[in-house]
């Protein structure tokens, strides 16, 4: 995929992009007040099963309409990743099993949306013939709360992640 350069750029215009999700037009148009904007936390990572031998090279981006980031690691390389390890970004967020090794995932992005809004969370594995996607989770953001999204690779794949993060209040 992109060079190191290219992502630390694509990075540094997320941070700025970050806030820029906004609600679509319908959902202005017809609250009667401005929706509550909540917040993207992520919580853990773990893998279970590697997508190759060793470690797994892995990043956490973010796609929404006209947008697209790395959201971590946030120095654009990726995280090397042992079988068993859950990286841990908020603790109180976080579910990783028993006899995973947790290890700090440090800084992510932070993603600020509206209930309407849509995105998508998605997890690769740096590859030199073409980057492998190890989970892809669909967001569509409602006023329901708490909203926790928890999702684990489909099964048969060789390999398996699990991901869970929440939207709080901003
Ligand atoms: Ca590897
Ligand atoms: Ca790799
Ligand atoms: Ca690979």
């Amino acid at each position: 995929m992109g060079t190191i350069p290219s992502r630390i750029a694509a990075v540094t215009a997320a941070l700025t992009l970050a806030t820029a999700f906004t609600p679509p037009a319908h959902a202005a148009a017809t609250a009667a007040a401005d929706p509550a904007p909540l917040k993207l936390v992520f919580g853990s990572l773990q893998a279970d099963d590697l997508e190759e031998s060793g470690e797994d090279e892995i990043r956490v981006e973010v796609k929404a309409p006209g947008e697209h980031y790395y959201a971590w690691p946030t120095n654009g390389d990726e995280a090397d990743t042992k079988v068993r390890t859950c990286w841990v970004w908020t603790s109180d967020a976080a579910a990783c099993s028993a006899g995973s090794t947790q290890r700090s995932a440090g800084p992510y992005v932070h993603l600020t949306v509206h209930p309407g809004a849509t995105f998508t969370i998605e997890v690769w594995e740096d590859d030199h013939i073409g980057d492998d996607l190890l989970l892809r989770v669909p967001v569509t953001v409602t006023d329901e709360q708490p909203r926790r999204i928890d999702v684990t690779s489909p099964s048969g794949k060789g390999f398996s992640y699990h991901l869970v993060a929440r939207l709080d209040p901003a």
